[in-house]
């Protein structure tokens, strides 16, 4: 048998497919691009994309799993150690936590313990596959941070700042994803924001419209009609429920799990189900217009088959575009 790689929840992604996901690379500016190291050092110090060519290079494949749930095997990734251009900065004791910011509209950013960071063997990339990195993968560099959903890994690679208190990420901040990304634990999203009997008392209501519900456990609950327009509800639990006509229009329902749910006449327009798994769900009447979808599943893999999971129910009244509807934040294509 070979060694199991694939992380809990995750799957491979169609061969030779490698999703684009996040948001839009940066147009074109006219100061060249530098990676610098600031904050927390006695050196600061930068480089230019020629200073960091002409450093030794490393290469290491590696297994990326976006927490979506697509994976890909082996990514030959080739680039300079972070842990090497630390070194040359004088880090000072007081640095606990490193900061990674893109050059990007929204200036997004990561952050990582910065002993975390160097244990993982971080990389500051510069090409993949042995060809330069794309603009839209993150090019002209960008970090991989080896073992972290890849959500840990900034493209468009700008500033590196180091830090005695941590600076949430944009996605660990705006979506909840969680700040270890762990995919071995499953380490997703943050844990949910009620208690248990908060969540008890919000499940008779069936009024979620507009709630921060993340992680809500639903399963096998009768919310027929159910109000949940424009909710979050990342990684929310209902499986097998009865959500027949339930309106989840504008929803955050990214891995959500729908397995064996009865949906029929549900109503999903707008939502972003990326990672949601729909397998066994009857969606008869259901309308899943304008939804982002990647890392979504309606059909089980083989080894989930052997287990008894089934298709979800889709006939000719289930509506639906083909593909992505490209309203998701996090999203810009699908596999
Ligand atoms: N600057 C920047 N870096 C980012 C993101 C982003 O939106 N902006 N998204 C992250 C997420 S969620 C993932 S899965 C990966 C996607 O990288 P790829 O588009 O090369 O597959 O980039 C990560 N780094
Ligand atoms: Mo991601």
């Amino acid at each position: 048998m070979s060694t199991p790689r694939l992380p809990p929840g995750q799957r491979w992604a169609a061969a030779g497919k490698w999703p684009l996901v996040g948001e839009r690379a940066p147009a074109p500016g006219p100061e060249a691009w530098s990676v610098s190291i600031t904050g927390l050092v006695g050196q600061p110090r930068w480089w230019s994309l020629d200073d960091l060519r002409r450093r030794p290079q490393t290469e290491r494949a590696i297994d990326v799993h976006c927490v979506t749930r697509w994976s890909l095997a082996d990514v030959r990734f080739t680039g300079v150690p972070l842990a090497e251009l630390l070194d040359e900065c004088d880090v000072r004791p007081e640095a606990r936590f490193v900061s990674f910011v893109a050059r990007s509209e929204r200036e997004h950013s990561t952050s990582l313990l910065l002993d975390e960071a160097r244990a993982l063997g971080t990389m500051v990339a510069l090409s993949a596959g042995g060809v330069a990195l794309d603009i839209e993968h993150g090019g002209p560099v960008r970090t991989v941070v080896p073992g972290r959903y890849f959500y840990k890994s900034l493209k468009w690679l700008a500033r590196i700042e180091l830090l005695a208190a941590d600076r949430l990420g944009y996605w660990e901040a705006e979506a909840g994803y969680h700040n270890e990304a762990d995919p071995w634990r499953e380490q997703r999203f943050m844990a949910p924001t009620l208690s248990r009997a908060e969540m008890a008392a919000v499940l008779t209501t069936r009024d979620f419209a507009g709630r921060d519900l993340r992680s809500l456990d639903a399963a096998g609950h009768d919310l027929s009609g159910l109000n949940a327009q424009q909710a979050w509800l990342r990684d929310a639990n209902f499986r097998g429920a009865k959500l027949v006509g339930a309106r989840f229009d504008g929803a955050n329902l990214s891995n959500a799990h729908f397995g064996g749910a009865d949906l029929r006449g549900a109503s999903f327009v707008g939502a972003d189900v990326e990672g949601a798994d729909f397998c066994g769900a009857d969606l008869r009447g259901c309308d899943l217009r304008g939804t982002s979808q990647l890392g979504s599943s309606f059909a089980p893999t083989d080894e989930e088959r052997r287990w008894g999971v089934r298709d979800a129910i889709i006939d000719e009244t289930t509506r639906f575009d083909r593909g992505w509807g490209g309203k998701s934040p996090e999203a810009r294509a699908t596999f």
